[in-house]
């Protein structure tokens, strides 16, 4: 069938509109009609080049949410008509990291995931004779798309999907590495960097599991104000502190953080993160995705007075089992999401929503289709 798509043809040039062939769904697979897609950080991390994964063309988008419109042979877990979130983090509870228990990270199509090809190894989009790879797994800045079925989440039916396709990255990431990597405690001391689409989610799920002190880190003014909305008590702008902002943010805290979350991607307040935690204990998540190229560093003696370096990747949920969850969550008032969903967009006006990221002006834009 013929769809309507968001390509990137080459790192670091605008995204095109294009119409382009999609197969339909082989053995395992299943065919999602979109409706919305949110515009994350990531996409525009692999649109500028920065990302070693990087593949073009390629059809972005890994936050949507849609409806099965046609299932292969073999398909169990879903039907036509089921209102689902694509997973960028598949759960096929059979493989050893599923069934660890320990992780998130589902290993049974990462390989192919990451080459942009679908597991038997081929791309389901097409412009004329040219193959277009998918995007990690998603493909959602397409009005159509093929995942396999460990790939999609089902939700309930009555979840808005111009607000719960942010479910499918953004709100999970934050509100997941809070609750399932860190699994903050009432009472704690929490300091997030980056007060972004994934940041203001990572506060609002401090808040929500009682928090103390929630303190923000961000260069933009225009972030205190929703901040504060969420949930943050203290916002600290890194320009306005004079001297070094750790030692200002160990004193801030009484004695450091007992968590931090860095969601911005740089390798800089990496660091900062983890050096605000309190000795002894405090333990700092990476949530930011750093370019090609760029690695952490810290004095090991940082970690041996009991500090921890941890990472989160989506939240370290399980997507067929938690993100329904926190679709419940969301419609029953828990977490919010519509305030954060600044701007929606046309497809056609897709290029406008990065320009939107970049100048600060977003928290999240979403694509209606
Ligand atoms: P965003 O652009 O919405 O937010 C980033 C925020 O960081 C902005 O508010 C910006 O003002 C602030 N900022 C930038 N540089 C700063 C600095 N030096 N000091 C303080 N604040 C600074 O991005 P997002 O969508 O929230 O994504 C954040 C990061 O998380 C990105 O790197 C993205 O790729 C990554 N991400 C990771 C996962 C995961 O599973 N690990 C999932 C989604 C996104
Ligand atoms: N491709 C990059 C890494 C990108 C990355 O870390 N992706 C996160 C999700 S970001 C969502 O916005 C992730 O889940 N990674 C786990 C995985 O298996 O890809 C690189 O550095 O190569
Ligand atoms: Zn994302």
């Amino acid at each position: 069938m013929d769809v309507r798509a968001a390509v990137a043809f080459e790192a670091g040039k605008p995204l095109s509109i294009e119409t382009v062939h999609l197969e339909g769904p082989k053995a395992g697979e299943v065919l999602i009609e979109l409706k919305a897609t949110g515009l994350c950080h990531t996409d525009e991390f692999t649109r500028s080049g920065a990302d070693p994964e990087g593949l073009f063309p390629a059809i972005f988008g890994h936050e949507g949410a849609g409806i099965v419109v046609d299932v292969g042979p073999g398909v169990t877990s879903v039907k036509k008509g089921d209102h689902v979130i694509p997973l960028y983090t598949p759960e096929c509870r059979g493989c050893k990291s599923c069934l660890s228990q320990k992780t998130n990270l589902c290993t049974a199509i990462r390989a192919t995931q990451g080459k942009g090809l679908m597991p038997d190894g081929t791309s389901r989009f097409r412009l004329g004779k040219q193959a277009i790879h998918h995007y990690m797994g998603c493909s959602t800045f397409a009005n159509f798309t093929v995942l396999p079925e460990i790939a999609v989440a089902k939700i309930r039916e009555d979840a808005p999907f111009d607000k719960v396709c942010y479910i499918g990255c953004g709100v999970t990431t934050g509100v997941g590495a809070v609750v399932y990597t860190a699994k903050v405690e009432a009472g704690a001391k929490v300091v997030v960097f980056g007060l972004g689409g994934i940041g203001l989610n990572v506060v609002q799920a401090a808040r929500m599991v009682g928090a103390d002190m929630i303190v923000g880190v961000d260069l933009n003014p225009a972030r205190k104000e929703i901040a504060e909305k969420f949930g943050m008590t203290h916002f600290v702008n890194p320009k306005e502190v004079e001297g070094d902002l750790v030692p200002y943010l160990v004193n801030l805290t009484g004695g450091g953080a007992d968590y931090s979350f860095e969601c911005i991607g740089n390798v800089k307040t990496m660091r900062q993160a983890l050096e605000c935690c309190h000795r002894g204990w405090g333990e700092s998540i990476i949530i930011g995705v750093a370019g090609a190229g760029q690695e952490i560093s810290t004095r090991p003696f940082q970690l041996v007075t009991g500090r921890v370096w941890k990472g989160s990747a989506f939240g370290g949920a399980r997507g067929r089992t938690d993100v329904p969850k926190i679709v419940d969550w969301y419609m029953d008032g828990k977490i919010q999401v519509d305030p954060l969903i600044t701007h929606t967009l046309k497809l056609e006006e897709i290029n406008h929503g990065f320009d939107l990221m970049h100048e600060g002006k977003s928290i999240r834009s979403v694509v209606k289709y």
